[in-house]
């Protein structure tokens, strides 16, 4: 076999000894390698550059390894990048309304979600969210590739995506909270945990004046239960921890050792509420009077066995554990954490969780021995402000280690690592864990730091969150790209980075800028732990993946009418929509009933009607139904907008929208 190898010496690429058969063809003239060589001096690459691009190409027809699972912020939806490559390679539409897809747009499942997903007495109609942090569903602690959840930051809601058809089937205003941010699924998908960030009164109508903040203010830990056939949320099962007005920050659920709780780490323990015109005084600097704040441990085991016992209150068809019962019942515990934290994540094995500091160069370990030990001993250093009991910092400390300025977020590579994204040094510390790990005798040390570009936030490494990291890579997730893209005016893309966990030191092997958002976290899944469809079963409705009421084989296209509502069943197949022409009156309510009747894998087909602002994407096989008004007299063409064929402009038809007869 040949193979093709450069070498890298100091910084300039060598042709490398051809190795095998190839070594011989090579003659006399510039072997393959002494050719790659020539053209990357010629094109000014050093030698780390032409190996990152050697490293990361995903030649044509050819697959990545690895999906990763980005969020978008405010874009509101998830993106599916292939690692190494870095290309994007699908934007799922999540809590923001999507034209390509025809999210939101009329297609029913879309608009469902749109419409339906937000409660129009709290926050909605919404038309777009803030998603944040994916979690993929995990089984015995690995992802499993079935589902995805995703919180929406801006408006306490939480998403599920099916990865059958990377679509999303539902999403859950959440009850009591207003946003969101720890978000987290438990080691077998029995609950996805979604908290809050911003406390919100527990009042009747969701209002409380600011000085009654500490009173009426509070945060929540919600547990979603998971239906284990379908991956759907289940409200009925589900259940709230109340928890004090703290800002909730990042939530983990522990793991193997620490299998049954999970934590949330938090800040503005100082309760501020900022300042008014009068009296300046910013809630940031207001939030980071104290030297400490709390890790927020919560025992979910409890806290079901709490609910089984009738021990909760019914707050908006949501059952609470009090913040009083949870405090009494064991359910709840503080530790003391250094100052503003960021970031809280369990090591594969579950012994250790891992907090950054933020306004602190360590990150703080730790034990969940040891914090067992403490609550089992009852060895606590008094109650906060709401009676829930504080285990003393030192009693449950492993280790702090320096890692650098403004650390935020820990990912571990399953060899005895950690990484920690430094938001201020704009670099990525590596660590090593303790002997607990398994793989490492070395105690807690700081290793290396590798720069990236700039001001980093989350970071991503191949299974890095769960029990099993597979390594060799970490995605470095940058706000700011400065200097590294040329000018696109003033608003600049975000700067995805890739580096090698294999090489020693680190190693960046390529940057992405991404133009269209800004992930806020990522989880990178092997490509083979999924299975997704390629085309839809003949007449299926994606919302329940089961044969649509609505499904249309060719030739049986209809209208029927029944008083001023027209039912339209209609077929869409490379290059013509059946019927071609549908005639209403003004005034009429329009049931179109649409199927792509394709079996051929890509022959997506769209329902475009841009006079009545309706767009819907029908991939082969799938049947979506559009409802709408026809209030509007006059001639209107529906086109299939997706470049399906040859004759894909000849893919039209006339919805006629008559006068009523006077
Ligand atoms: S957290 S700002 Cu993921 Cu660092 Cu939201
Ligand atoms: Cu169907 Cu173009």
């Amino acid at each position: 076999m040949e193979r093709r190898k450069f070498m890298m010496v100091g910084g300039g690429v060598v042709a490398a000894a051809a190795v095998g058969a190839a070594g011989s063809r090579v003659g006399a003239g510039v072997g393959t390698e002494g050719q790659l060589s020539t053209l990357a001096s010629n094109l000014g690459l050093s030698g780390d550059e032409a190996r990152g691009a050697l490293q990361t190409v995903t030649p044509p027809g050819k697959y990545d390894p690895y999906y990763m699972f980005a969020s978008g912020g405010h874009l509101g939806q998830i993106q599916v990048l292939g690692v190494p490559s870095m290309r994007l390679l699908k934007v799922i539409p999540v809590f923001s309304r999507d034209s390509y897809s025809g999210h939101g747009f009329g297609a029913d499942l879309g608009n469902a979600l749109i419409e339906g997903g937000s409660d129009p007495k709290k926050n909605g109609p919404l038309g777009w969210g803030d998603s944040h942090h994916p979690a993929l569903s995990e089984t015995a602690g690995e992802y499993d590739g079935k589902w995805l959840y995703v919180n929406d930051r801006a408006n306490g809601r939480i998403a599920m995506i099916d990865l059958g058809d990377f679509k999303t089937k539902q999403i859950i205003d959440v009850p009591n909270m207003g946003s969101s941010h720890g978000m987290c699924v438990t080691p077998n998908t029995e609950y996805a945990h979604i908290s809050s960030l911003t406390p919100r009164p527990i009042t009747a109508d969701g209002y409380a004046p600011l000085e009654k903040y500490a009173d009426l203010y509070r945060g929540f830990s919600t547990w979603y239960f998971i239906d284990p056939k379908t991956g759907r949320m289940v409200p009925e099962k589900s259940f709230q921890i109340e928890l004090p007005p703290y800002n909730q920050d990042l939530a983990d659920a522990g793991k193997l050792a620490s299998h049954g709780f999970g934590f949330i780490n938090s800040f503005n323990t100082e309760l501020a509420v900022g300042g008014t015109h009068a009296m300046p005084m910013p809630i940031e600097a207001g939030a980071t009077k104290n030297n400490f704040d709390y890790l927020q441990v919560i025992d979910w085991k409890k806290a079901e066995q709490v609910v089984a016992a009738g021990k909760f209150v019914k707050r908006n068809g949501m059952r609470v554990i009090t913040l009083s019962v949870a405090a009494a019942e064991g359910v709840l515990h503080f530790i003391p954490e250094p100052r503003n934290p960021h970031g809280v994540d369990v090591t594969p094995d579950g012994h250790y969780i891992a907090i950054s500091g933020k306004l602190d160069p360590h990150v703080t370990v730790f034990s969940i021995e040891k914090i067992k030990d403490a609550i089992a001993k009852k060895k606590y250093q008094g109650k906060d402000r709401y009676g829930v009991p504080i285990i003393p910092m030192d009693a449950v400390l492993e280790a702090q280690v320096e890692v650098g300025a403004g650390p935020l977020h820990t990912q571990y590579d399953g060899k005895g690592n950690a990484y920690t994204s430094l938001f201020i040094d704009s670099a990525i510390a590596k660590w090593t864990l303790g002997p607990k790990s398994g793989v490492t005798e070395k105690p807690f040390t700081f290793v290396e730091k590798i720069p990236v570009h700039y001001n980093i936030g989350h970071l991503a490494i191949p299974g890095g969150d769960t029990v099993k990291p597979t390594g060799k890579y970490v995605v470095a997730l940058n706000k700011w790209s400065l200097d590294q893209v040329q000018k696109l005016g003033p608003t600049h893309p975000v700067n995805l980075e890739l580096i090698d966990l294999d090489s020693r030191p680190l190693k960046t092997l390529s940057s992405m800028p991404l133009g269209n958002s800004e992930p806020h976290y990522a989880q990178i899944i092997k490509t083979e732990k999924l299975h997704p469809l390629k085309v839809y079963k003949p007449g299926t409705d994606p919302a329940t993946m089961a044969k649509s009421l609505f499904a249309t084989v060719a030739s049986q296209e209809r209208v029927k009418r029944a008083g001023t509502v027209v039912d339209v069943y209609a077929t869409l197949m490379r290059s013509h929509f059946s019927p071609g022409q549908i005639t209403v009156t003004e005034g009429d309510t329009v049931r179109l009933h649409l199927t792509n009747i394709e079996t051929t894998e890509n022959a997506t087909h769209t329902f475009s009607l841009p006079a009545h602002n309706i767009q819907a994407s029908l991939d082969p096989g799938e049947v979506v139904n559009v409802e709408f008004k026809a209030d509007r007299v006059g001639s209107y063409a529906y086109y299939c907008a997706q470049f399906c064929s040859a004759l894909h402009m000849e893919m039209y038809g006339w919805l006629l929208v008559a006068p009523k007869k006077a």
